[in-house]
């Protein structure tokens, strides 16, 4: 049978079957996952043909407009892993607490951390939206799930991925065994296999991405190193810049190109603007499975140790040399 004919969850039987002691339980949280996500891709695609657009009215725990769809997102999927009994704790960008399961549900030795619909600020423009998630072991030894769950590091995910809505649904996701990439067959409702073991193209196009907007409150080395970039003043030749404000478009694309994707901080700003446990970290063991590289501009992003649930980091992601090359800009200060 080729490969354009595997589904998700052929997939990963086949790779819960390389594992005889799996319980099925981090089986179960993957596919739940991947129905949350035709859930959610069956209302972001209808979004302009239902009233489901616009705020909601209410902010979320940073301060800013919730739309519909984020809310609805995060709604989907607390629902379906909450009741899923393979997860005992959910971190949420749309919760500022960790969700716990309901009493009455069972719960399992996972924890999941999750942007329920990253670039919601996008919606309304119809370009692509994403989810992202991050899945851990549950650490702590009492019953309730802990903070400390969800607080690990980037290196010890179990798995991570995304959902990219855009032309197609896509599914991208890694358990440390090659990142791979499914694309919904609405026709049949159906995760298909579409580009098994993703590798970033070295030395792949020379794309850089960051929001140059935000220029005069960069340090010296980020300006030097855009510069450098918009210049065509390097070894590496002349760049295209591409910056689509989603973080989840603009990841995909340079993990399928190459190229580099930035979020640094600002003088008003230090750590950026992403968050460290369900956007940076998931895609950073994306990014590495495929060949990339993840920094928050100094240190590994895997090897960063969270300190709170929301805490925020500086991201570079893409291929290695050009991460390397921007570390280099950046201790120069
Ligand atoms: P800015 C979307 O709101 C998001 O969280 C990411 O998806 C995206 O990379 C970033 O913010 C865009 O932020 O400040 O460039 O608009």
């Amino acid at each position: 049978m080729s490969d354009s004919m595997v589904t998700v969850e052929q997939f990963i039987a086949e790779q819960e079957r390389e594992h005889p002691d799996a319980t099925g339980a981090f089986t179960d949280v993957l596919l739940q996952m991947s129905l949350a996500a035709k859930i959610i891709a069956r209302s972001v695609n209808k979004a302009g043909l239902v009233d489901i657009l616009g705020a909601a009215g209410t902010d979320n725990v940073h301060g800013e407009e919730v739309q519909k769809l984020d809310e609805y997102a995060n709604d989907v999927i607390v629902e379906i892993l909450g009741k899923g009994g393979s997860v005992c704790g959910i971190a949420s960008e749309e919760s500022e607490r960790l969700i716990l399961i309901p009493e009455g549900y069972e719960t399992g030795p996972y924890v999941i951390s999750i942007d329920p619909l990253d670039g919601s600020s996008n919606i309304d423009v119809n370009i692509s939206v994403g989810t992202i998630f991050s899945i851990h072991r549950k650490r702590s030894t009492g019953r309730d799930v802990q903070e400390s769950d969800v607080m690990q590091l980037g290196s010890e995910q179990c798995a991570a991925g995304y959902v990219q809505y855009g032309s197609s649904t896509m599914l991208v996701f890694t358990t440390g065994a090659g990142a791979h990439g499914f694309t919904l067959d609405p026709s049949i409702g159906e995760f298909l296999l579409s580009h098994p073991n993703m590798k970033m193209p070295r030395p792949g196009k020379r794309i850089y991405s960051i929001n140059e907007g935000y220029a005069p409150k960069w340090s010296d080395g980020q300006r030097r190193l855009v510069e450098r970039f918009r210049n065509g003043e390097g070894e590496e030749g002349s760049f295209s810049a591409r910056y689509v404000g989603s973080m989840v478009a603009d990841f995909h694309r340079t993990l399928l190109r190459g190229g580099i994707f930035m979020y640094p901080g600002t003088v008003d700003a230090p750590g950026g603007k992403l968050r460290l446990l369900y956007e940076v970290a998931p895609l950073a063991f994306v990014c590495e499975q495929a060949g990339g590289q993840a920094s928050d501009g100094r240190h590994r992003v895997l090897d960063i140790e969270p300190t709170e649930l929301h805490q925020r980091i500086p991201a570079f992601m893409g291929s290695p040399e050009l991460v390397e090359l921007a570390e280099r800009y950046l201790a120069e200060g």
